[in-house]
C-alpha cells in the first residue's frame, strides 16, 4: 500500500472493479439534510441518493449530521465525504464508492452549524436514522418531558441536543423567514414513523410555545403545515471491522477509514408526501404507497422480530453471529414457528405475501459474509421488542391464540440482560434501561413479579387486558431459560425432541 487514501483526487486511481459516482461531485448541491449518518444511512438511503444523483437529480445532495459522536465526521472529512460500500455475499464482494453525502456536520460541537444547514432554503426533505432510543419516548409512547435533554433544548433552543430541539428550531426559523417547510423523513425501524415522529415534535414544540412567549404556535404550524411521510427501511448493516477496513483498503489499493459492509438486498417503502418536492425516488427502486403500514408491519413483526430472537437466544447459546446463530438447528426450527405465530397478525388484504418474504428472510439470515453479530442486534432490546415482539404476542392474545414463541423472545431478552457480567461479557450490549434493569435483578423477586417489574420499566402492554397473560407465558420461559437454557426452554415448545 503506498500511503494513498480515498479522497476526490484519488478516485481517478481505484481499479476498474470498484464502481465510482458516475456524476461531477462538485455540481451537486445540497437537498436534504441527514440525521444520524451512521452504517445504516451509509449502505441505505445515502445509497439511493447516490442514484439519484447519477440520473441528474444533482440538487439532492446530502449534509450529513451526527447527534453524538464526531467519529464518521472524522473518518469521512478528509475523504472529501466518500466512503466504500462492500456488498457481501456468499458470491464475493462487490465495492461501491458512494458520492452522494458532501458535507458532515457534528451537532454537539457545533449546533449552530446544524441548526444553518437545515434551515437552508435548498434543504427540502431532512431524513432521519437516529435508532429508536433517540425518540425519547416515555414508557407510554409520549414525549419524555424528564429527559435532561428534553429539559436542555426547551431552555437553550438555540443550541439543541436533540432531533426534536433541532427540528422545532430550524422549522419556527423557516416560518419567521416565510420559507416552506421541508419535509421530514423517519427512517428508523418505529411503527408509524412518520407519524410518531409528528405526534413528539408536537408533543415538544407545544412546551416550547408555552415556554416562549412570542414564538406563537410552533406545534399549530408542525401540526398543519409539515409533511411527515412514513417509511421502511430494510437492509442488514454489520458494524465495520478492523479486518473489513484491512481487506477493503487492500482491494481499492488505497485506505478508506470508515468502509460499511451490506448485504445486496436493500428495500425502501415511502409514503408520497412530500409537498416540498423530492427526488424521483421510484425511478431508483424505491416503492411509493399511501399507507405504508402493511409493509411495516411485515418487516418490523417478521425481519426484526426473527432478529430479536436471534440475537438474544443466539447469545444465550453462544453463538456470535446471526448466520450461525440461524445455522443452529434449534433456533431455526424456533424461527420458523415464531414467523408462523407472527404471520396471522399482519394487515390482512394489503396484496402482501408474507410465504416467500420469510423465504428470502432465511436466506438473507443465511448469508455468511456478512458476520452480522448477535449482540448489535441485542442492544436497546427495551426500545425494540414492543413493535417487534409485544404487539404480535398482544394480537394473538387478543384473539385468543398463544404467543409461545413470541414470549420466549421477551424472556431470553430478559436472560440476556441478566446474564451480562455473567456467562457474557459485561457490556456485551446495552440498553437505556440498564441501570433500572440491574436494580430490578437485584431485588431477587419471585420470577412472574420480577418479569412484571421488567414490563413496567419498558412500557410492555401497558394499560393491556392481556398484561398479566403474557407475563405468565414470559415467567414460564423465564424458569426454563435460567435452569436450562435455550435447551431446555426449547424443549418446553417440543423443538429439537
Ligand atoms: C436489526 C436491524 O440491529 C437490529 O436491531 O434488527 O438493524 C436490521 O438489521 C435492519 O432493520 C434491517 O433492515
Amino acid at each position: 500500500m503506498t500511503g494513498a487514501r480515498l479522497s476526490g483526487s484519488t478516485l481517478p486511481s481505484l481499479p476498474r472493479h470498484v464502481s465510482v459516482p458516475g456524476y461531477d461531485r462538485r455540481k451537486v448541491t445540497p437537498g436534504i439534510v441527514h440525521l444520524g449518518v451512521g452504517a445504516f444511512h451509509r449502505a441505505h438511503q445515502a445509497a439511493y441518493v447516490d442514484a439519484c444523483l447519477a440520473s441528474g437529480g444533482m440538487d439532492w445532495g446530502i449534509v450529513g449530521v451526527s447527534l453524538r459522536s464526531p467519529d464518521t465526521r472524522d473518518g469521512l472529512t478528509p475523504q472529501d465525504g466518500l466512503y466504500t460500500l462492500a456488498i457481501r455475499d456468499s458470491a464475493g464482494e462487490k465495492l461501491e464508492v458512494v458520492g452522494s453525502i458532501l458535507s458532515l456536520l457534528v451537532a454537539p460541537e457545533d449546533p449552530g452549524a446544524v441548526l444553518d444547514a437545515l434551515a437552508d432554503p435548498r434543504i427540502r426533505i431532512v431524513t432521519l436514522t437516529i435508532t429508536e432510543k433517540a425518540y425519547l419516548r416515555a414508557a407510554d409512547g409520549s414525549l419524555d418531558q424528564s429527559h435532561p435533554d428534553i429539559a436542555h433544548d426547551l431552555a437553550n433552543p438555540g443550541s439543541p441536543r436533540t432531533a426534536h430541539g433541532f427540528l422545532a428550531e430550524a422549522l419556527a426559523r423557516l416560518r419567521t423567514a416565510d420559507t416552506p417547510p421541508f419535509t421530514i423523513l423517519c427512517c428508523d425501524n418505529l411503527p408509524a414513523n412518520g407519524a410518531t415522529l409528528h405526534r413528539l415534535l408536537i408533543e415538544f414544540a407545544a412546551l416550547r410555545d408555552a415556554k416562549l412567549a412570542g414564538d406563537a404556535a410552533l406545534a399549530d404550524h408542525i401540526a398543519e403545515d409539515v409533511a411527515f411521510p412514513s417509511s421502511m427501511v430494510d437492509r442488514i448493516v454489520p458494524a465495520t471491522t478492523d479486518a473489513d477496513r484491512t481487506r477493503v483498503a487492500s482491494a481499492l489499493g488505497m485506505a478508506d477509514a470508515w468502509p460499511v459492509m451490506t448485504e445486496p438486498f436493500r428495500q425502501w417503502v415511502i409514503e408520497d408526501n412530500f409537498p416540498a418536492g423530492r427526488p424521483a425516488w421510484e425511478e431508483f427502486g424505491v416503492t411509493m404507497v399511501e399507507d405504508v403500514r402493511p409493509f411495516e408491519d411485515m418487516k418490523l413483526r417478521l425481519l426484526n422480530g426473527a432478529h430479536s430472537g436471534i440475537a438474544y437466544l443466539g447469545l444465550l447459546s453462544g453463538h456470535a453471529t446471526v448466520d450461525q446463530a440461524f445455522g443452529d438447528p434449534a433456533i431455526r426450527q424456533f424461527v420458523d414457528r415464531l414467523w408462523a405465530e407472527a404471520i396471522p397478525t399482519l394487515p390482512q388484504g394489503a396484496g402482501l405475501d408474507p410465504i416467500p418474504y420469510t423465504a428470502e428472510l432465511a436466506q438473507r439470515f443465511s448469508n455468511t459474509a456478512l458476520a452480522h453479530r448477535t449482540a448489535q442486534i441485542a442492544n436497546d432490546g427495551s426500545q425494540k421488542l414492543p413493535q417487534r415482539i409485544v404487539a404480535s404476542a398482544l394480537a394473538r392474545l387478543e384473539v385468543e391464540l398463544l404467543p409461545e414463541y413470541l414470549s420466549l423472545v421477551i424472556a431470553a431478552w430478559i436472560a440476556a440482560c441478566e446474564a451480562r457480567g455473567k456467562t457474557l461479557p459485561e457490556g456485551h450490549f446495552t440498553d437505556p434501561l440498564d441501570a433500572a434493569l440491574a436494580e430490578v435483578f437485584g431485588r431477587s423477586l419471585p420470577t412472574a413479579e420480577m418479569a412484571a417489574a421488567v414490563f413496567d420499566l419498558a412500557g410492555f402492554a401497558k394499560g393491556h387486558l392481556k398484561r398479566e397473560t403474557l407475563i405468565e407465558f414470559v415467567a414460564t420461559h423465564l424458569v426454563h431459560l435460567r435452569q436450562g437454557g435455550p435447551a431446555l426452554a426449547f424443549a418446553g415448545l417440543g423443538i429439537g425432541s
